[in-house]
């Protein structure tokens, strides 16, 4: 049985549910005891950071590590494509997508708050954003997926970071525009089995973390 440490807004945490469903693997969802970062959760994951897992007498923290650990483990269906080349590429977008565009949009997180709003702040990340977003369409191709026509481990991350990005346009009026190759990608994502009713959970529980910061939705 698979323990998964999570928080409901966490993207990377919706990146590892993804990756469960499409391996139809089952599991058993946690919050992190006392809260991620706490002495509690850091006796069990060290790191102290969602998600983790535990499994078969180990733990491990990331979701990249987990994606790779279950994918390898668990090898049907594969979300990495066999071909060298391809598989680099595939790894290259899911750390562009966790180094490059995740952090971006975290930044925006203490923007929510309406009291809290810094516009130059706003308008220089938005810039920061759109630049990050404008070099992955250069990067990726997707057909309609990352790695082609079935949905593979560099896509687990995106359907949260997109949700993200909707709430903040629509709650801070972010102007950031998700260029065409990536919104065709982003309708193909949603519509998959695998993603449909983890980006729909997923998207409600934004809306309740950003009402509870007093936003307006
Ligand atoms: N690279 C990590 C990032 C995970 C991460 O930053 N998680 C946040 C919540 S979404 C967290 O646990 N923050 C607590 C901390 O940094 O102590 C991953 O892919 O799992």
């Amino acid at each position: 049985m698979i323990t998964l440490y999570n928080v409901p807004v966490s993207s990377y945490g919706s990146k590892v549910i993804i990756l469960l469903r499409h391996k139809g693997l089952e599991w058993t969802e946690l919050p992190p005891p006392e809260g991620y970062g706490s002495p509690a959760y850091k006796k069990i994951i060290p790191a102290g950071t969602v998600p983790a897992i535990q499994h078969e007498g180990i733990s491990l923290a990331d979701s990249e590590a987990i994606s790779e650990y279950l994918n390898e483990l668990y090898p049907d269906p594969p979300m990495l494509p066999s071909a060298l080349v391809a598989r680099a590429q595939a790894r290259e977008i899911s750390r562009f997508h966790d180094t490059r565009l995740e952090p971006v949009l975290r930044s925006f997180f203490g923007q929510v708050a309406p009291d809290q709003r810094n516009p130059e702040f706003i308008a220089a990340q938005a810039t920061l954003l759109q630049d990050r977003l404008d070099q992955l369409a250069v990067i990726a191709h997707p057909a309609p997926f990352m790695s082609g026509d079935t949905l593979g481990l560099a896509d687990c991350g995106f359907p949260a970071s997109f949700a993200i990005l909707e709430l903040l346009q629509t709650v801070i009026g972010l102007n950031v525009t998700l260029p065409a190759r990536l919104a065709a990608y982003s309708k193909s994502l949603n519509a998959h089995s695998s993603v449909s009713d983890e980006v729909t959970r997923y998207r409600a529980a934004l809306i309740d973390w950003a009402r509870s910061k007093g936003a307006d939705i």
